[in-house]
């Protein structure tokens, strides 16, 4: 079993994770999961706080000489932020001496649709801060540190994971537009939302920058692809066990993400079968049945069907708003603005990053479920083996005779 841990405020001194389950001997590489921090920084419509940080892990347990010993990986991505913080969020009872930062005073207006209020009557708290830190998104750059470690599993074994951003406020791509892993993973690191049409994200811009304008945020969808993905991981036998469940508790439990789809997703409910259901049709010799389209996203009863993985995620706009909405004073119990942090207009590329993360550390999962060990050899045993099974399967050809 494949889990993984985080702890770390938005400006305390570090985000932590431990992922425990990886197997032994897999070569890891630190500059691609350094590359992943530095996607979820990006994306046009990001705060003042992605200028200050520059993510990069260090690690701290489980690798020996580059590889993973099969003991926990411990990884530790520190905040640069910190320095302006230390007065406000110090661990000590009393202020330490040479503290840096300011002293801010609590926060007590909720931010409708932040964890404010709901955090702080559950948890007994009067300065918001102390729930508002904890469920800040900043802990996902600690989510997409341990996906990229699971992301790396997969690339071994020929699974590849890309998104795309599809909708950005009101503007969105074109209805039917289906966009191929091949195009997710060509688009350049640097374009600003993370979309697969020019056109499109120049509108998206022209959105941010009014949401911006008006003090207001805006949410959107993206989509992630996973593609070599063999057949069987998840299963139909039992609920928890249903990879679609999976993937979708854990896009869900994203920051701001309040609705997940799979393959065409909330369309289904409105197309006939004949529009829905993807054909299974003969492959050539040995080869496996072809599908002409894959409108179920690669999920057939709860298990993979070894065509490309899509799950969308769709996003809230941001809770913090510029020009806040009306909220009540805690202490006072008065009507007053909500708060405002600093704060992104919009958020849904560094999202789709996450949920990569995410889809990735479902999938190693589920792979080394399938296909576990406690080393790469044997799961490269078991992998293969399988494989070879599948191959025989689809090779044989049994004529049946009609019965007298
Ligand atoms: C984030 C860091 C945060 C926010 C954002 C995501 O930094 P700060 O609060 O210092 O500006 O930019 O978090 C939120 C939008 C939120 O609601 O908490 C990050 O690292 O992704």
């Amino acid at each position: 079993m494949l889990r993984f841990l985080t702890a770390g405020e938005s400006h305390g001194q570090a985000l932590v994770v431990m992922l425990d389950g990886m197997p032994a001997g897999l070569q890891l590489d630190i500059d691609a999961l350094n590359a992943q921090l530095r996607r979820r920084q990006g994306g046009y419509g990001r705060g003042r706080r992605m200028a200050i940080e520059s993510d990069h892990v260090e690690i701290l347990a489980g690798v020996r000489h580059g590889r993973t010993t099969g003991a926990p990986i411990s990884l530790l991505v520190r905040n640069r932020d910190w320095v302006n913080w230390q007065q406000t969020m110090h661990v000590e009872a009393e202020m330490p001496e040479g503290a840096t930062g300011v002293q801010r005073p609590d926060v007590t207006r909720p931010r409708p649709g932040h964890a404010d209020l709901a955090g702080a009557v559950k948890y007994g708290h009067t300065d918001i801060r102390n729930v508002l830190e904890r469920a800040s998104a900043r802990e996902t750059a600690a989510r997409v540190a341990a996906g990229s470690l699971a992301r790396q599993l997969l690339a071994r074994f020929g699974v590849r994971i890309a998104s795309h951003v599809s909708v950005v406020g009101d503007a969105m791509l074109p209805e039917g537009r289906t966009v191929s892993f091949d195009e997710a993973v060509a688009i350049a690191e640097d374009a600003p939302l993370r979309c697969a049409d020019a056109d499109v994200q120049q509108r998206m811009i022209a959105a941010v920058d009014a949401a911006r304008d008006a003090g207001d945020t805006l949410g959107g969808a993206f989509e992630v692809i996973a593609t070599g993905v063999p057949i069987g991981l998840g299963s139909h036998v039992q609920w928890d066990r249903k990879l679609d469940g999976r993937l979708g508790q854990a896009m869900m439990c994203i920051h701001a993400i309040k609705a997940v789809g799979i393959g065409i997703g909330p369309e289904v409910a409105v197309r006939p079968g004949s529009r829905v259901h993807d054909e299974i049709r003969p492959a050539g010799e040995a080869g496996v049945p072809l599908r002409p389209s894959n409108n179920a996203g690669g999920l057939e009863g709860g298990v993979t069907n070894g065509e490309d993985v899509r799950v969308m995620g769709f996003m809230k706009p941001i809770s913090t708003l510029m020009n806040p909405l009306r909220s009540v004073d805690l202490t006072t119990m008065r009507e007053e603005l909500a708060a405002i942090e600093r704060s992104d207009v919009c958020a849904v590329p560094a999202a789709a990053v996450v949920g990569e993360a995410m889809v990735a550390f479902v999938l190693a999962d589920a792979f080394l479920e399938k296909f576990g060990g406690d080393s790469i050899d044997e799961i490269d045993a078991h992998y293969a083996a399988t494989a070879e099974q599948v191959r025989q399967r689809f090779a044989a050809r049994h004529e049946v005779s009609e019965p007298a």
